[in-house]
């Protein structure tokens, strides 16, 4: 008997569809896919798995002219197909492209249905290039806060970031191919922990734990290796990740996840090397769950996708001693960081700059794409 997928791979509004179906090609097969867009021609082009058009009725078939409350009335008028549709997988992965009206407006509700449908839910959210205006940042801001609160896991790719990964006159297909070589490291590594055959195997139900510490951020990082010392290598590219590396990203926490894949003469010694560094860099002093796994056609390549949640919300303090200051029980260890505490770093929470449509507090070398050494 067959057995049922245990992720589903949700691509919501234009760039999360498009993203899924760059993606599907090569993605093994515990990840079924969902294509789900307001616009029609979206959902009939992308060819990948299944797809489901919503907001019929709103938008006809128009997508929502950049509306995020037409995004949510969308994805609510098709809640029953959502649900459906999540029962049964363990995960539901989350694409979407933040900034505009589906994936803004609509990526709460998925995650809230998916939630309530049992599955854990991890997502990926894309934040607009500076360049495209404050009101796109404003939405996607918005829209950050509200997936946050329905997600278990959050996981940022500002598209910003992804100019640095590419030269000036690279094409925009290229420019996004990095955040699509992020997630679909992430959907191997989650792939991996349900695959029977590991060299090291993980148990899903802990990985499951893991992700699922609701109010904790996301820390995603990916990387590769090649050669003598690949493991190694691919740890250290995964430290060095731009991803982790954003203003405000989690740096430090307490549960990692690290999933190395290689080619046939990877060793465990080799495998458990690169934990070694990924925990030097990433912390994990809690829990590390460390999956390992041969890939016949990586050949001396070897990758690394880290994935860590901090702790989950403190327990009440003890009694307090007299005199001392209580503490406050529902405070969060963490709070979510926003793309605006991202991007914005010292700055978030103050008015934004804007001088001829650029944030002058978000770093120079963010805003114009400065590719960093060795990045
Ligand atoms: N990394 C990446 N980002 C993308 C891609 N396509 C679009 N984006 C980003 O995603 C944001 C949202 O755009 P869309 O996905 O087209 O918007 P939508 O969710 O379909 O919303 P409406 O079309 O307004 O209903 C854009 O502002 C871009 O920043 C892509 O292929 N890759
Ligand atoms: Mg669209």
């Amino acid at each position: 008997m067959e057995r049922a997928p245990s992720i589903l791979l949700i691509g919501l509004g234009g760039a999360g569809c498009s993203m899924v179906s760059r993606l599907a090609p090569a993605l093994p097969a515990e990840v079924q896919v969902l294509r789900v867009d307001t616009d029609a021609r979206s959902v009939a082009e992308g060819g990948a798995g299944a797809a489901l058009q919503v907001g019929r009725a709103q938008t006809r078939g128009m997508g929502t002219g950049g509306e995020p409350a037409l995004g949510a009335v969308a994805a609510e008028a098709e809640e029953a197909a959502l649900r459906r549709a999540c029962i049964g997988p363990a995960l539901v992965v989350l694409v979407t492209g933040l900034g505009g009206g589906t994936g803004s407006g609509a990526a709460p509700v998925v995650a809230r249905v998916a939630a309530e449908a049992g599955a854990t839910v991890l997502a990926f959210a894309t934040m607009p290039f500076s360049h495209e205006g404050e009101r796109r940042m404003r939405q996607a801001n918005e829209g950050a806060i509200a997936l946050g609160q329905k997600a278990h896991g959050l996981v940022f790719v500002h598209n910003d970031l992804l100019l640095q990964q590419v030269s000036n006159e690279a094409p925009l297909s290229e420019t996004f191919a990095a955040a699509d070589a992020w997630v679909g490291g992430a959907l191997r590594a989650l792939a991996a922990a349900f695959e029977p055959g590991a060299l090291v195997p993980v148990d899903p139900v802990a990985l499951r734990s893991i992700l699922a510490s609701p109010g904790s951020p996301t820390l995603f990082a990916y990387g590769v290796g090649s050669g003598a010392g690949a493991a190694l290598q691919a740890a250290h590219a995964a430290g060095s990740c731009p991803l982790a590396h954003a203003p405000g990203a989690v740096t430090k926490v307490a549960a990692l996840f690290v999933y190395v894949a290689g080619g046939p003469t990877m060793t465990s010694n080799d495998a458990f090397e690169a934990v070694g560094a990924v925990r030097q860099r990433f912390g994990g002093e809690t829990t590390t769950l460390l999956c390992a796994r041969i890939v016949p056609d990586f050949g001396d390549r070897v990758e690394v996708s880290v994935l860590g949640a901090s702790l989950p919300f403190p327990k009440p303090a003890p009694k307090a001693r007299k005199g001392a200051k209580a503490a406050d029980a529902a405070q969060p260890l963490f709070g979510f960081a926003t793309e605006e505490t991202i991007r914005r770093g010292l700055f978030g929470g103050t008015p934004m700059t804007f001088i001829e449509g650029q944030d002058v507090d978000v770093p120079t070398y963010i805003r114009k794409a400065v590719r960093l050494p060795g990045g």
